[in-house]
Parts: C-alpha cells; structure tokens; sequence
C-alpha cells in the first residue's frame, strides 16, 4: 500500500514544476478528477439503466447527442464551477462558450475546453469511450472571458491537457508540460493510482488507425501512405497493423503505448476532416510532443494553427515521429486537388 501514489499526490507533489505555480492549477485538476469519477460510475452502469442512447436532437456539430455525452457535460461543468479557478469553459456539446459568472469565477484564472465524452456512439456497443480536456490561462484580465482571446488561442498555449479513458479499466492521462503520466481508477479506493509515469512513444512503430471506409475520399497522398504499410513489410521486423476502433482516445492511448498513428484527413466530403481543432486535437498534440511524438494537420504542427473558431475542424495525424513525418512525405509528393 505504501509505495501507492494517488493523482492527487503527484499533483500536488509536481505542482512545483508548473508555471506561476499556486495550486490553483492543482486544484482545477482535482476537479476533473472528481467529474471523472462520478461520469465513470454512470458509463459502467451503462446498458443496466436508461441512459443510453439518444436524446433525440443534435449538438452543433449536427451529430445525434447522447444521453451520457450530455450527463457528461453537466457533471464536467458543474465540478468546474464548483470551485474558482475556471471562468468558463467550451464543449462540443455547447453551440457557444460557457461563462462562469458566479462571484466565485469570473475573474478566475483559466478557461477548459473539452469533449464530455468523445466516442459516445460506442457505449451502446460497450467500447471504449474518453474525455479530452485542455487548460488555458485566460488573457482577458478579469470578467467575462473573451471567445477570441481566452478561447481561440493556439495549442501551444496550453498549461495542461489530458484525457479520461473509459475502458477495461478507467484512466486519467495528463500533462503540465513536464511529461505525461497515466493513472489508474482503482474503484475499491475510489482513487486514482500512478501506473505508467512518464509516458513515452516509440519514435516508430506498426500500427496505423484510419478509417478504410472512406479510402475513395481520401488524399491522394493519404492513399500513397496507407499501401506504403500494406507493401511495406520489413525483412527484419514486424509487418503493419490496421488498428481503428472508431474512438479517439482508445486508438490514442493503445499507440502511445505501443507506437503507431492515428489519421483523420480530410476527404472530398471533409475537406478540413472531422475532428476539432480545440478539445480533440490541440490537448491529444500537447499530450503526444511531451510523449515524444508528433501531430500535425498534415503539413502544419497543430499547436501552431491560430484557431479561428470555437468548433473548427483540423486534418489530423498524430502518432510516433517516424510514422507521421512519412505520412507528411507522401502528403507533400503527392499534394491533392481537394
Ligand atoms: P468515423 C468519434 O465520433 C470521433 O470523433 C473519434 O473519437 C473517432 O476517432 C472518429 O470520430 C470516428 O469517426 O468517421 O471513422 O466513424
């Protein structure tokens, strides 16, 4: 039992290495911790009662909400709000920015933007689904946050990212800029535990997660990468794998740990792709370059892109080092017309 590190302790304990380090960073974090635990308990009860499924309308995105993406949502938001550190915050399943404007928030110092719950059509099929969570330090000096200021900033001025992943076991990933670190929800504790500390992506790896179904629409560049692995097979090592699960974070986690790239590309139909700039691309970039990976739109470093608005969608590649710069080669050799 001794040598058993709660998130809460390594918080605490690494809250030195942050910048203007004074807890309040410690404590938003807490706060994702306990929303976390609580929208856990709902999913792993998912399919025992009546919460799955829809809700039979649309988020702004015009994809069919669920009713756990939005239990997600509440929960997430009222443990931000609960304490005051966080003005507001925004969310795919929020048309618009949330403001805080209790005493207590409006002029607390960073604003979240996440995804409640990424991959929710997958609980129905009892896949794994995650929360994506990225901090900001607000510009604006106090009051209301600005969209443009506090919200639209670029990835690269983040001061942590994270996600939550709700699978075999439930685990808390995140960074503050001083490596990434996994822990694992132990529900007989009811804390997290330290299990995988310092988080690293092989430069390489076998695995490439891509969704073949639209093979016709993709790049042609794209098209030029994917046959790359499929007739790639090195003499001396493993052939590729095609891994997709059809949820970002579990694609995600599985090839930071294993080594592998994770493609969305934009497509004659999506012609900037599907996922969001803000709370699906910019913290999972944060997360992979202080993993030792990389993440690109294809030709861009995603935490450079200036984000225009709150739902932008972003091509995206992410993975080992090797994998996407191959990709960004095909990319640039065969440059599409789309
Ligand atoms: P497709 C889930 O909706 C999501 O945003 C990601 O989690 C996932 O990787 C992707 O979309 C799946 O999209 O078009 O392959 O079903």
């Amino acid at each position: 039992m001794s040598d058993i590190r709660t998130l809460g302790e390594f918080i605490v304990e690494k809250q030195n290495d942050f910048s203007h380090a004074s807890g309040e960073l410690s404590s938003l974090l807490g706060s994702i911790k306990l929303a976390a635990k609580i929208v856990n308990r709902e999913i792993n009860k998912a399919g025992l009662v009546d919460i799955t499924g829809s809700v039979g309308c649309e988020n702004v995105q015009g994809e069919e909400q669920q009713k756990l993406d939005l239990y997600a949502n509440d929960k997430f938001k009222a443990a931000l709000e609960a304490r005051d550190q966080v003005c507001g915050v925004a969310s795919e399943e929020e048309d618009e920015a949330v403001a805080f404007n209790k005493e207590l928030n409006r002029n607390s110092k960073y604003v979240v933007l996440m995804d409640p719950l990424d991959g929710s059509s997958n609980i129905d099929v009892n896949v794994s689904v995650g929360t994506i969570f990225s901090i900001y330090r607000r510009v604006s000096p106090v009051g209301t946050p600005a969209v443009q200021e506090d919200f639209l900033q670029p990835g690269n001025r983040q001061v942590a990212a994270g996600y939550i992943i709700y699978g075999s076991s439930t685990m808390l990933v995140y960074t503050t800029g001083n490596g990434v670190h996994g822990f694992t929800y132990d529900p007989s504790l009811g804390v997290f535990c330290l299990s995988h500390e310092n988080m690293c992506i092989p430069k390489d790896g076998r695995i490439y997660s891509i969704n073949e179904g639209n093979y016709i629409r993709f790049p042609e560049g794209v098209k030029k990468y994917i046959k790359y692995c499929q007739e790639n097979v090195p003499e001396d090592d493993r052939p590729y794998t095609s891994r997709y699960i059809g949820s970002l974070v579990a694609d995600f986690h599985r090839n930071l740990l294993k080594g592998g790239i994770y493609m969305y590309p934009s497509t004659a139909t999506h012609p900037s792709g599907k996922l969001r700039l803000l709370y699906e691309c910019n913290p999972m970039a944060l997360l992979i370059e202080q993993a030792g990976g990389i993440a690109s739109d294809g030709k861009n470093r995603i935490l450079d892109i200036k984000p225009t608005e709150l739902h932008e969608r972003v091509p995206f590649f992410v993975g080992s080092t090797n994998m996407v710069n191959k990709v960004e080669e095909f990319i640039k050799e065969f440059p599409s017309t789309h």
